[in-house]
């Protein structure tokens, strides 16, 4: 017999928004997250405050990451992330430094895709600190402990 695992792939997700009630359109896009029956949000990063790294951008982000575990595939999960973007209402231009709300798929299990409207893992995930620092909360596994803060 082999070992019973949950159904479904483990992806990150990142989330920015710098626009009108930033911590409230997060907890709203986690929220229709975890509302989708084949989505099940299991860690929230902490939430940070960030510079905007696009010229033209209006304010500082706040950004999160979530971890969530999904039967849909990686195109399915890009669906449910850009209605839920569309339904909180991005801005047209030219405020297009703006966002109520962003959500990237950073992670997707394993895979590896590279087509001209999906790329994951996220082509910029190494490059911005805005996506790492809250991707570190939400990764599951590895750590045992810290093993010397001082060597
Ligand atoms: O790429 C997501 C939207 N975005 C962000 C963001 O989420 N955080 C920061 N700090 N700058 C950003 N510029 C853009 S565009």
């Amino acid at each position: 017999m082999g070992t019973d695992s949950a159904p479904g792939v483990i992806a990150y997700l990142g989330l920015g928004s710098n626009l009108g009630d930033r911590q409230e359109w997060l907890r709203q896009a986690a929220w229709r997250l975890q509302d989708h029956p084949a989505i099940e949000v299991q860690a929230r990063s902490r939430i940070y405050e960030t510079q905007s790294v696009e010229d033209g951008g209006e304010g500082d982000f706040l950004n999160a990451a979530v971890r969530v575990q999904t039967t849909l595939t990686v195109r399915q999960l890009l669906q449910v992330t850009r209605g839920i973007e569309e339904t909180l209402g991005r801005p047209a231009p030219p405020r297009q430094g703006s966002r109520t709300v962003d959500i990237d798929i950073l992670l997707y299990g394993e895979e590896a895709i590279r087509e001209p409207d999906l790329q994951v893992p996220h082509p910029r995930l190494l490059y911005r600190t805005f996506v790492l620092r809250p991707l570190c909360d939400v990764l599951q596994g590895g750590w045992l402990r810290i093993f010397s803060e001082k060597w």
